[in-house]
């Protein structure tokens, strides 16, 4: 321990923590703006390039050799004396944004993150009445070349957070800085159009970038266009992360769970069906866990790697090419549910499926390019019509002018809204292997799993990697688990050099799952808010009364009517893809 004093405030800190760590401690508040300290994303940004962080590191026997340093990155030592609330660290911090502004364009009534953007949010907290800099701005035209992502190069504000969490996070290799000085702003190498580079949409740049530098391609509109087309029938389904985030929107905790409320607002908006993506989560789990068994008996290739998330995909498809025959070939089960909707949906209630449009509400950014993958649009149909972000669901509630915190629930559509315990965890890291163990589990042993016995708690958690071996009879079941793309990577790795040790393995792209999506809700920061809303799920499969995928009736029932065996003729042909190299 050492003793340092932060204004007047005498305190013992351990020894080598930053000035802003002791700072939290002390309850002075230092505003940040490139820093990111995310323990459980495994999400650190300590650039220091911003200098919103600046205080003033005071010699006490030479007042004039005080100097300005930066919170985040200086470390404590015993007898320091720093004091953030002097007339120079206050112009020094202010200052900082002023330049930011000065190159920033001015158009936050009209911009995505109006009311979101920490710039913005900078500006007000640290009392910037006006530009001191009115100067030439940087000009670059919008990259709007792929059906996920825009990114605006005029709002980087060079911080870095997105080079951060697209390199060091998730591996990915795609952003770096461009340019230099003033004209500097961060892209994929030589400013290709992002379409052109390896994205793979995951959204986690956009998830914490500070402005509107890269955001989603909205298409609230042509949701809105769809709902007031008389001749189109609008189906919407909700993905399992949405309900734990969406109320955040409207200044609810992380976590609590407003599925009711969200249902209503949807029936309130004009579509004529709400469904819910989790039963094509029980739908997914029938196909993938027969997928399993199959290789399992018959000596195909293992591990088997779920499928559902299409960044992950993305990943393998750019990366390791030579791997694309281990994932399971089951479509997502937003994908899936689109299929049925078309299909046995349409014929049941005499829809022609050319008038059916199918809305997903995601917590991702990945499923827009997903549902615009040739290979899922090119048939008659598209299984998914329009993807909407958890964000873009928040925006369209507030713009239909329902107040959401005060509505009524109500209950999900049939027959396509019947949903498992074992499928609303799917929106956490860790929940499709979970969802997936407990079906396999009986199909292979015959026995049942009671009560809690489906709880597998070696699965949960928040971390980025997990180990875990089920025994299923005679047979010991080894399940690794990655949430971010450079966990998975470890995991591709070991498949690659052949030392896998799993049986299945389950890859999710942002950490934490679709909880920890680019498309939910800005977490700004802070690692509490994904691990809420994952408690937020695990509630809700707790007080389900069915809690495995094949106790579904009304799945069992669209097997039964439709589909005929999982992993059968019509389910291959609705429900599997293939992958391009
Ligand atoms: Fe997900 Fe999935 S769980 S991928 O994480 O398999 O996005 O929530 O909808 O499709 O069900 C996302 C979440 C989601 C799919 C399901
Ligand atoms: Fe990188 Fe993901 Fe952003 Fe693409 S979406 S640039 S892969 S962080």
């Amino acid at each position: 321990e050492i003793h340092i004093r932060i204004n007047d405030l005498e305190m013992s800190v351990p020894e080598g923590i930053t000035v802003l760590e002791a700072s939290h401690e002390a309850g002075v508040k230092i505003p940040t703006l490139c820093h990111l300290d995310l323990h459980d994303l495994q999400l650190y940004n300590k650039t220091a390039s911003c200098r919103v962080c600046m205080v003033e590191l005071v010699d006490p026997k030479d007042k004039s050799r005080n100097r300005l340093v930066p919170a985040c990155v200086t470390k404590t030592y015993d007898k320091m004396r720093v004091r953030t609330d002097t007339i120079r660290s206050i112009t020094a911090r202010r200052m900082a944004v002023e330049l930011l502004l000065s190159n920033h364009p001015n158009e936050c009534f009209t911009c995505p993150k109006n009311l979101e953007c920490e710039l913005q949010s900078l500006a007000e907290e640290l009392n910037v009445r006006k530009i001191r800099w009115e100067g030439e701005r940087m000009d670059y035209p919008k990259d709007l070349s792929s059906d996920a992502i825009v990114k605006d190069s005029n709002k980087c504000i060079y911080c870095r957070r997105c080079e951060t969490g697209c390199n060091v996070v998730q591996t990915c290799g795609i952003l770096s800085g461009i340019g230099r000085g003033f004209n500097a702003f961060v892209g994929p190498a030589f400013n290709i159009p992002m379409v052109e580079s390896s994205c793979t949409y995951c959204g986690q740049c956009v998830q914490v970038c500070p402005t509107a530098a890269l955001t989603e391609m909205y298409h609230t509109d042509k949701v809105w266009e769809a709902i007031n087309d008389p001749d189109k029938y609008v189906i919407v389904q909700t993905a399992p992360a949405i309900r734990v985030a969406l109320g955040e929107l409207f200044g609810m905790e992380p976590g609590t769970r407003v599925t009711g409320k969200m249902v209503t607002a949807l029936k309130r908006m004009g579509f004529d069906a709400v469904f819910d993506t989790n039963f094509a989560a029980d739908l997914t789990i029938m196909e993938e866990a027969s997928e399993f068994i199959y290789r399992l008996e018959n000596n195909k290739t293992l591990p088997m790697l779920t499928s559902c998330c299409p960044a992950w995909i993305k990943f393998i498809e750019h990366q390791f090419p030579e791997l694309l025959d281990v994932p399971s070939t089951s479509k997502s089960p937003h994908i899936m549910f689109g299929a049925i909707a078309k299909t046995y949906y349409a014929e049941r209630n005499k829809i022609d499926p050319d008038n059916i449009v199918v809305v997903s509400i995601m917590p991702c950014i990945a499923k827009k390019a997903e549902a615009a993958r040739p290979e899922l649009t090119k048939d008659e149909h598209n299984h998914v019509d329009i993807v909407v972000t958890t964000r873009e669901l928040g925006a369209m509630i507030k713009e239909a002018g329902i107040e959401f915190t005060k509505l009524p629930d109500s209950e999900f559509d049939h027959p396509l809204g019947e949903t498992t315990g074992a499928s609303v965890i799917f929106g956490t890291t860790g929940g499709v292997a979970e969802a997936a163990v407990r079906t396999a589990y009986e199909w292979i042993t015959g026995d049942e799993l009671k009560g809690e016995d489906v709880v597998f708690q070696q699965l949960r958690g928040a971390t980025g990697l997990k180990d875990a071996t089920v025994e299923m009879g005679d047979r010991k079941i080894r399940i690794g688990i990655a949430s971010g793309l450079g966990n998975a990577r470890k995991l591709l790795e070991e498949i690659r050099e052949g030392k896998s040790k799993y049986d299945i393995i389950e890859i999710m792209a942002c950490p934490g799952g679709c909880i920890g999506g680019g498309g939910q809700p800005f977490h700004h920061g802070n690692d509490e808010v994904i691990k809420k809303r994952q408690q937020g799920l695990y509630q809700e499969d707790g007080e389900k009364k069915v809690r495995k995928s094949h106790e579904n009736k009304e799945i069992i029932e669209l097997y039964k009517n439709y589909l005929g065996k999982p992993f059968g003729e019509t389910a291959h042909r609705l429900l599997h893809t293939h992958y391009e190299e």
